[in-house]
């Protein structure tokens, strides 16, 4: 392959006896050998044929690489600062096509030190105490997720950031034709884009362009009038910065013009550094290449052999192991080639959804019309997926109208699959948080809910031999039939994250909001923490909004704290879901809201039981007048928002950020089962 590093050059004028660039300039044409004039930090790399992977397409990772030395924006004896130009080329690869994130930027910093930043949403820019502060960050955008707390537009959009990390302006990712006319472009559709981004200090202005050619572009696709005087310091650095979150993509820069004496050059896409090929694309084009280069009688014999070779361990791998004690399990057993031809081949267009616990697919069994969901999950622990073999077997017998039934499994190295009934009507958390449901909840249908789950969960504490703990109840484990019926899924499969990959650490498993506070201490799951979350279901039924909404007032942040205030103030139907139009039966409302927040108590002994509040929502027997102080006032935010466990409960609140968009990302989804993010107690 042609070496594509050219070289580097930059005209440097020591003004003072600093060391510092005025009218910095250098041209990257590939990366190879540019290590000592690039500063790369978090996971970023320089890939062997001499591009930048800013991140790899894992979870929550953070990459940078600026040019080592400083740009001088405000130069001695210069009232203005400095204009600048620069082109780079760039490819986003996801991990799923259609579902990465969470994108780059180009960024103009004081500081080459991003330790202190976020992943995520944040793009390894900030840190969510920094967001609002002066903080003299200049970022150009190239964002593939939608974030609420941003404000984004959509899930492929180019804005410009100055000090925070919601967009001034953005638009959608877009190129003009040589005629002008526009076209859609996919970030993340794994091409190679040029941008360019020029500053023009004397009349203020900024412009964005992208192309996926080598050809700069006559309109701007963005053009903002800002004086940037104000961001740019005296001395800053240049460079990218990419993070990735739930969603995870590659993102490389494979090359990159900068300069401050007049615009800088265009990239030549094709003299780049190839993006590297997956792992599976590149086995392809090796067999490709081989068949077509030597056709000859002996490579036939010998591909006729590597074939048949191949088939053969293919088949072996593809065979699921079965052990002695795996036959004696309750639930049908499906072989995995029956599962993989039911998903046409777990293919990405089958996805209905994906989180902590697996990836789940829609599909149809063989000889059957019937869909299924299936869920394919991977554990790092051998011992974990063993342990939880022999729950499978209590799982599938578990059979009630409120529960999604578990219809088969299968088991292949370390991957367990799980074969449910599909649910036409997807997740309740859909109906209930989307700002555009496909139909609004109204309140018989709701209450209806409200006692699927209680007699669902009830059954899971009481109604077998030994007791089940769901450990994961929220809105978006609800599915819903085709008569809108509640239908609780994934309980027992929190047992699966009992034992992590280290013995020594307890996992919390469940959902921020969700979680009782007693579990993020003693991290025993308990009935009385199902109900605590079963409490938080019945607020939300009511006011229609998540436990914890980033973008409430802050006295309205966390749901429990808000409907008790309303509550003692007298004035609780004020919480109730808008979009209902004020129908509802009063007496069932205040009867929900009140047996939320005795569910919602901080003490276990003051919830009820199961069995007592399906009492109370059959009506069989009165809630009592009281009720008693939650005494969780502000527990959850100081959970949130001070303490010791700052960062990593503001990653948790970030994960859950996180899960809000992906079940919009995929909303076309009709089951989605969304697994819960998983908190380490830190101990
Ligand atoms: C780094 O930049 C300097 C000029 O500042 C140049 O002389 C040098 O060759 C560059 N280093 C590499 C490895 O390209
Ligand atoms: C945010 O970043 C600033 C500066 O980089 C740092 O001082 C602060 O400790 C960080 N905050 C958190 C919560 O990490
Ligand atoms: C836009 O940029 C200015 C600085 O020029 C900043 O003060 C302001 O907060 C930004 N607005 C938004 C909506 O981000
Ligand atoms: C511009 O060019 C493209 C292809 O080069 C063509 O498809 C499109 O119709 C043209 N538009 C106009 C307005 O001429
Ligand atoms: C910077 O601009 C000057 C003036 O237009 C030009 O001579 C030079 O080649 C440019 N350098 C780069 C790296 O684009
Ligand atoms: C609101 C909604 O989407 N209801 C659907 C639930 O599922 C049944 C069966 O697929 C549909 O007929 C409903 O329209």
């Amino acid at each position: 392959m042609a070496q594509t590093f050219v070289f580097i050059w930059a005209l440097i004028f020591f003004t003072t006896d600093r060391v510092s660039s005025q009218n910095l300039q250098f041209s990257f044409v590939g990366f190879k050998h540019s290590a000592p004039n690039l500063t790369l930090t978090g996971v970023a790399a320089i890939t062997n044929n001499g591009a930048i992977k800013l991140t790899p397409d894992t979870q929550r990772v953070v990459g940078h690489a600026f040019y080592s030395l400083p740009a001088r924006f405000k130069p001695p004896g210069r009232k203005r600062d400095l204009s600048f130009s620069t082109a780079f080329a760039f490819a986003v690869v996801p991990e799923f096509a259609k579902l990465g994130g969470h994108g780059f930027a180009f960024a103009i910093s004081p500081s080459r030190d991003l330790s202190h930043s976020l992943p995520s949403q944040y793009l390894g820019l900030l840190n969510s105490s920094q967001e609002a502060s002066s903080n003299h960050i200049f970022a150009v955008e190239f964002d593939t997720v939608k974030d609420f707390e941003f404000r984004d537009i959509n899930d492929n959009h180019v804005g410009i950031d100055i000090n925070s990390m919601e967009s001034n302006i953005s638009v959608p990712a877009a190129y003009f034709l040589p005629n002008s006319t526009e076209e859609e472009l996919s970030l993340e559709g794994g091409g190679v884009i040029q941008a360019w981004i020029d500053y023009d200090s004397d009349k203020g202005r900024l412009d964005v362009k992208l192309s996926p050619s080598s050809e700069k572009p006559k309109l701007s696709l963005l053009s903002y009038e800002v004086d940037l005087s104000p961001i740019l310091g005296e001395e800053m650095y240049v460079g990218f910065s990419a993070s990735t979150g739930l969603l995870a993509s590659s993102h490389y820069i494979l090359g990159w013009n900068f300069n401050m004496s007049g615009e800088a050059m265009s990239l030549p896409l094709q003299s780049l550094p190839r993006i590297p090929l997956k792992k599976k694309e590149k086995k392809k084009e090796n067999v490709g290449l081989i068949l077509g280069v030597s056709i000859s009688v002996s490579i036939l014999i010998i591909s006729f052999i590597a074939a048949l070779v191949f088939y053969i361990v293919r088949k072996k791998k593809d065979e699921d192991k079965i052990e002695d004690w795996e036959l004696d399990i309750g639930p049908h057993r499906f072989s995995y080639q029956e599962l993989k031809q039911a998903t046409s081949g777990f293919r990405d267009k089958e996805l209905l959804g994906f989180g902590g616990f697996g990836k789940v697919y829609r599909g149809k069994l063989p000889n059957s019309d019937t869909p299924v969901a299936v869920k394919r999950i991977s554990h790092e622990s051998k011992q974990g997926v063993h342990e939880f073999m022999s729950e499978i077997s209590s799982i599938g017998h578990l059979r009630h109208r409120n529960l999604v039934q578990l219809l088969g499994w299968c088991r292949r190295h370390g991957d367990l699959l799980l074969v449910y009934e599909f649910m036409p009507n997807g997740s309740l958390d859909k109906y209930l948080f989307d700002r555009n449901p496909k139909l609004v909840l109204n309140w018989d249908q709701r209450f209806n809910i409200v006692k699927g789950v209680a007699s669902g969960l009830l059954y899971l504490h009481e109604g077998w031999e030994q007791t089940v703990i769901h450990r994961d109840v929220k809105a978006g484990n609800v599915l819903l039939d085709a008569e809108m019926n509640a239908r609780l899924g994934d309980f027992g499969l929190a047992k699966l994250y009992d034992r992590g990959a280290n013995p020594t650490t307890t996992r919390v498993v469940g959902t921020l909001g969700y979680l009782a506070p007693e579990l993020t201490k003693s991290g025993k799951p308990t009935t009385s923490a199902d109900v605590f979350a079963f409490g938080a279901v019945l607020l939300e039924m009511v006011c229609g909004r998540r436990p914890i909404e980033a973008k409430a007032l802050p006295e309205e942040l966390v749901l429990v704290d808000w409907v008790w205030e309303k509550w003692q103030n007298g004035a609780i139907l004020e919480v109730v879901d808008k979009r209902m139009n004020g129908e509802y039966d009063e007496s069932e409302v205040v009867l929900v809201l009140k047996l939320g927040l005795i569910c919602s108590n901080n003490s276990p002994e003051v919830r009820p039981t199961m069995r007592q509040a399906v009492r109370y929502l059959e009506k069989e027997s009165p809630l009592p007048d009281d009720v008693p102080a939650l005494d969780s006032l502000d527990s959850k935010k100081r959970m949130l928002l001070d303490g010791d466990g700052r960062s990593q409960n503001i990653g948790e609140f970030e994960d859950f950020v996180d899960s809000c968009q992906l079940s919009c990302g995929v909303n076309e989804a009709t089951s989605t089962v969304f697994s819960s993010s998983s908190m380490n107690n830190g101990r």
